[in-house]
């Protein structure tokens, strides 16, 4: 529409730019159309004719601008009417204020609505958070998976046991030794009531003597208090270089000094205290009975040694029967959860060991295992008796040793090469 509104306009621009030419004299009346319009200066005529043709077409032009402007007045009519409600609303809801409930309603429903944002905002904050946490716990479980794929492709890879074992086997250490094996290491034996075999760690020293070791302390690494059964199996671990802490286990000790020989077994017990001093002691046909007989410890005698015979009991000085109650032959074995003890309460629970318990002890060397020695009754913790490795006829009951070894070997073998003194100045891998 627009377009040809201006051509029309441009028209007249041209037309009257032109009426005040010269004037050719046509009569009005008589008007005719001439031809010649546009090329010569207009006559009345041509103005009329012209305007004849070109009125409608401009009127039609105006109508349409005329309804343009219509609809555009509507619209802004339409808008200031908007505008005057929304004023004339907001005027009567001001003015009302105070006695209109609806009001007072709609500015509660108000506050509402920005509580209502302002937890929004919160939750979307918090979401937001969860969305990062949730992330991070992707990522996480994604580099577990990938390390438990590594796991499991290094569990598919065959074992490859580290340890080395030594080959020849026999009844026990002494009996290895015999075969001609030199090194002291871990070795397979089978006594001759076990129905399997099983590891040791055999001490060989240079006299061709195998001791067969049943306990070791050296650190404190592994803890001694365990219940009947893991006293009964044996924990910690044994090691071929004689670095690690370990119970061999009732049953193997039972097995390894039940034997039909005549020659009696020997248990060498070698300690260490904090001040790297060395002392030993031996006790003569040693053995632990079954676990029908609870474990139970018997020795025919103290066979020498210069730690002093604690296992044959102590005079505390507190009470005559003290040395009767604290002998050790003849005992059998408690643990926390089996109280074989003489008594009354549980002797083994109080103290947190393994041990062949009377009432309860001049030596345990099953004891828990103090840093530096000494210790107080406030250490002791809960019970506050004397819980540390001790054997009192060396150093008191108030002091826990460093290092402590039990191991048998048959009395037969006991004395080869030097004899006692020999045996005392090898010492094991003791204070080493
Ligand atoms: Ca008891």
């Amino acid at each position: 529409m627009a377009p040809s509104l201006l051509a029309a306009a441009g028209g007249l621009v041209l037309l009257f730019s032109f009426s005040s030419a010269q004037i050719r004299g046509d009569n009005v009346a008589t008007c005719n159309p001439n031809d010649g319009f546009g090329k010569y200066c207009p006559t009345t005529c041509g103005v009329a004719d012209y305007l004849l043709r070109y009125m409608p077409g401009v009127e039609n032009d105006l109508d349409d601008m005329q309804s343009q402007l219509e609809t555009i007045a509507n619209l802004t009519q339409g808008a200031e009417s908007t505008i005057t409600y929304m004023k004339d609303s907001t005027t009567s809801a001001q003015k009302s204020a105070q006695p209109d409930p609806y009001f007072k309603k709609s500015t509660n429903m108000l506050d509402d609505v920005l509580r209502f944002e302002k937890t929004i905002i919160a939750q979307e904050q918090q979401i937001f958070e969860l969305q990062n946490l949730l992330a991070s716990n992707e990522r996480r479980m994604a580099d577990l998976k990938q390390l438990s794929i590594q796991l499991q492709q290094k569990c598919n890879e065959p074992c490859k046991d580290t340890v080395e074992i030594q080959t020849t086997t026999g009844t026990d250490c002494q009996d290895i030794a015999n075969k001609g094996a030199t090194t002291s290491g871990l070795y397979y034996v089978r006594p001759e009531k076990a129905t399997e075999q099983f590891l040791v760690y055999c001490e060989i020293d240079s006299f061709g003597r195998g001791f067969t070791v049943i306990q070791r302390r050296r650190d404190g690494s592994v803890d001694f208090h365990k219940d009947w059964i893991q006293y009964k199996e044996g924990f910690g671990y044994l090691s071929p270089d004689d670095t690690t802490e370990f119970w061999l286990g009732n049953e193997k000790i039972h097995l390894l000094t039940a034997t039909s020989s005549t020659i009696p077994t020997v248990l060498r017990i070698e300690l260490v205290d904090w001040d790297g001093n060395k002392r030993y002691a031996d006790y003569n046909m040693f053995r632990i009975g079954s676990e029908a007989d609870m474990y139970r410890l018997t020795y025919g005698f103290y066979f020498g040694g210069d730690a002093g015979d604690a296992f044959s009991g102590f005079d505390f000085g507190d009470d005559p029967s003290d040395k009767f109650y604290t002998s050790h032959n003849g005992m059998q074995f408690s643990t926390f959860d089996k109280d074989n003890d003489k008594y009354d309460g549980n002797c083994a629970l109080q103290d947190g060991s393994g041990w062949w318990m009377n009432r309860c002890h001049a030596a345990h060397l099953n004891g828990k295992y103090y840093q530096g020695g000494r210790y107080t009754e406030k250490d002791a913790g809960e019970f506050g008796y004397d819980n540390g490795i001790i054997w009192v006829t060396w150093h008191n009951r108030w002091y826990s040793l460093k290092e402590t070894t039990m191991k048998i070997i048959p009395l037969s073998r006991l004395t080869a090469g030097g004899g006692q003194q020999a045996g005392v100045k090898q010492f094991g891998g003791l204070g080493s």
